[in-house]
């Protein structure tokens, strides 16, 4: 296919990010860009490594406080899920809550349908209604859904993918969709030590080295890129300062190369930062939660300290005191 060609199919998003992103002198390309089939089959994959901690011990928590939740959720209401959902994780909730009506929500449409008929054989009497939607903005919910009763679910501590300054921004959207006196509970990832969480995103068998370079190989299918992919090694850093675990690409050689026609040069050293995770200790997590205009009202973490689910309320929307 021609170059023309090519780029006419891409995502003009993608293509802005990339250019702006390779350009310098602080590198950087949003984290949203792994996840194409093979980025989302590759995250599969690190979901289920020992080293990666988070959905194991998550999965387990919802285990452990099910009875806990349906004490604080009527059943018979509706559960939005920020993303297209987790084979293990949403039954979990589903099962201790009984909802009449599950929404997953998720920017492709492609898998969100994938996994709505995997969960609708699990439980045919439940109304699934996929939204193919950006969760990330306030979005309008399906008109036929019960409003009194809505649950927000957003777990696996995605929201740590966000700075905070981000973060607060997608809370407040998601209050704004889902409402006055809707809930959300939602996943975060407790600050540990370095040595157990540099693990956990740089693990023995490579997984996540290779989801990390595959955003360069998508880059040059995608965007018409001639990246030299084997000159880029995949880095974890524990940035203590901001409490967040990063992933970079670093250059081990001068190289040269270009992207939809555009040149870029990169020198022995140089990276491209492509993904921040940050970790929060309760009172950082309430902080957040509060400013993205949700109170928390009950917290469920392991025994370990190392994951918390918390279950929140939409605030009023105030800006006094
Ligand atoms: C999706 N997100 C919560 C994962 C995380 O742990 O930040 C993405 C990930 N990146 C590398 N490993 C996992």
């Amino acid at each position: 296919m021609s170059e023309t060609a090519l780029l006419s199919r891409a995502d003009p998003q993608f293509l802005a990010d990339v250019l702006e992103g390779l350009r310098g002198p602080r590198r950087a390309i949003p984290a949203r860009w792994f996840y194409d089939e093979r980025g989302s089959t590759l995250f599969d994959e690190i979901t289920r490594l020992p080293e990666y901690y988070p959905t194991r011990n998550e999965t387990a928590l919802l285990k452990n406080c099910k009875d806990a939740l349906a004490e604080q959720i009527a059943s018979g209401g509706a559960v939005i899920e920020f993303g297209a959902g987790s084979a293990t994780k949403t039954p979990l909730l589903l099962e201790a809550i009984d909802p009449e009506f599950y929404v997953p929500v998720d920017i492709s449409g492609d898998y969100l349908r994938n996994s709505a008929t995997v969960l609708q054989s699990r439980f045919p009497d439940l109304n699934i209604i996929p939204v193919e939607a950006d969760f990330t903005q306030t979005m309008v919910l399906p008109d036929n859904i019960a409003y009194t009763n809505i649950l927000g679910f957003f777990p696996g501590s995605t929201i740590g993918n966000f700075v905070p300054r981000s973060g607060v921004d997608l809370l407040r959207h998601m209050r704004a969709t889902l409402g006055e006196g809707a809930k959300l509970l939602i996943g975060f990832d407790r600050i540990k030590s370095a040595d157990v969480l540099v693990p956990a995103y740089d693990d023995a068998a490579g997984v996540t080295a290779a989801f990390n370079l595959n955003l360069l190989h998508r880059i040059n299918r995608e965007l018409g890129g001639d990246i030299p992919v084997d000159a880029f090694l995949h880095q974890i850093v524990w940035n203590d300062l901001e409490a967040r675990v990063e992933m970079h690409l670093r250059c081990n050689r001068d190289i040269r190369f270009s992207v939809a026609g555009v040149d870029f040069s990169f020198d022995e050293g140089d990276s491209i930062h492509t993904e921040n995770s940050h970790k929060y200790d309760l009172r950082s997590l309430r902080l957040l939660l509060r400013s993205g205009c949700w109170t928390p009202v009950a917290e469920y973490s392991d025994p370990e300290d190392w994951f918390t689910l918390v279950l929140a309320e939409a605030a009023p929307i105030q800006t006094a005191p």
